[in-house]
């Protein structure tokens, strides 16, 4: 893991023009004060990577940045941090909706404009910050599940009972809500599907696999793994092989899977998985473009998503991975 960062980091720091070279024309730096919420997952490295990236010297960045390991109590200290050190910007990646109210009043009474990136927080507080980028993590959800929709109706399977173990991100994460709102929608649309648990999997490969395997052993009746991300699905995979229950296209298992990391399409390509819906991390550029537009005095919209796509075997090849950036 450790390697695959720094390797993504150079990635980023090559691709950004941020590679050892001297700051352009002496300007003052804009001070930028990153919360990020930890690094749970392949996603967030790539994430922290872009970030970083794109938020340099060479750029006219200084970045102070914070990993809060998962736990937003060391998000709000960040953040009281940056306020104290009087940044120019607030970026928060923030782990869940809620909690933010007192001291985004404290980042606005000392005029500190605040951007978020990825998940977003409740739409009570809009008014505390000046603008987002990130996915439509909903959208996410609905066309994965519409492929699937696709798929059993040509194999002739839409009438077929489907048991799904649902393998939940972060609660109250804004990609766990999206998510998980589109698959409720899609099993209240279809009387034979029901979901047999969720599983809180927090993200990390680590928590799925024990959660998984665990389950397992009261309940094998499965068609469908729904995993709310890639490392969750690393996870099950690995308590799928111990249980004996094959996955992936004509297996036992299907499994749909969020972000499409390297690692998953590689799994998809090989027959592993059967879909992978894309969350995209590469968000540093966009947060510079957007604190650039805001340095010249215009105010940027107020939620910027990205589009995205759903990936299945026959969309990939080995230098179709070998092009993608993370
Ligand atoms: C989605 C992001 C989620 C990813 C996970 O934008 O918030 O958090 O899907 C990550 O991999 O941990």
């Amino acid at each position: 893991m450790k390697k695959t960062i720094a390797l993504l980091l150079l990635a980023a720091l090559l691709l950004t023009g941020c590679a050892g070279k001297g700051t352009p024309t002496g300007e003052k730096l804009i001070r930028v004060g990153f919360s990020q919420v930890g690094a749970e997952s392949d996603w967030r490295m790539a994430n922290t990577a872009s970030m970083i990236g794109a938020l340099c010297e060479e750029n006219g960045f200084e970045l102070l940045f914070d990993n809060a390991k998962q736990r937003q109590e060391n998000q709000l200290l960040a953040i009281r941090n940056f306020i104290q050190q009087d940044v120019d910007y607030i970026v928060l990646a923030p782990i869940a909706e809620s909690g933010w109210e007192d001291v985004l009043h404290e980042a606005a009474a000392a005029g500190i404009p605040v951007i978020l990136v990825d998940r977003q927080i409740a739409a009570a507080y809009k008014d505390l910050y000046v603008t987002w980028v990130g996915s439509d993590f909903q959208a996410e959800g609905e066309q994965i599940l519409r492929w699937l929709e696709e798929k059993l109706e040509q194999e002739g399977r839409a009438s077929e009972p489907l048991r799904i173990l649902h393998i939940q991100g972060t609660d109250g994460a804004t990609a766990q809500i999206g998510r998980t709102a589109a698959l409720n929608n899609a099993v209240a649309r279809h009387p034979n599907w029901s979901v047999a648990a969720v599983l809180p999997g927090e993200y990390t490969e680590a928590k799925s696999y024990e959660l998984v395997r665990d389950y397992l052993k009261e309940d094998r009746d499965i068609q469908l793994i729904y995993s709310e991300n890639d490392n969750m699905s690393f996870g099950a995979m690995r308590a799928l092989d111990e249980a004996g229950i094959s996955y992936g296209p004509g297996g036992d298992v299907m499994i749909l899977s969020f972000d499409a990391v390297r690692e998953a399409l590689r799994l998809c390509l090989d027959g592993k998985l059967d879909a992978c819906a894309e969350c995209n991390p590469l968000h540093g550029p966009r947060v510079a473009a957007l604190i650039r537009q805001m340095e010249e005095g215009r105010t940027p919209g107020k939620l910027n998503y990205v589009l995205e796509s759903v990936f299945t075997q026959s969309d990939l090849s080995p230098a179709f991975l070998e092009a993608r950036e993370y």
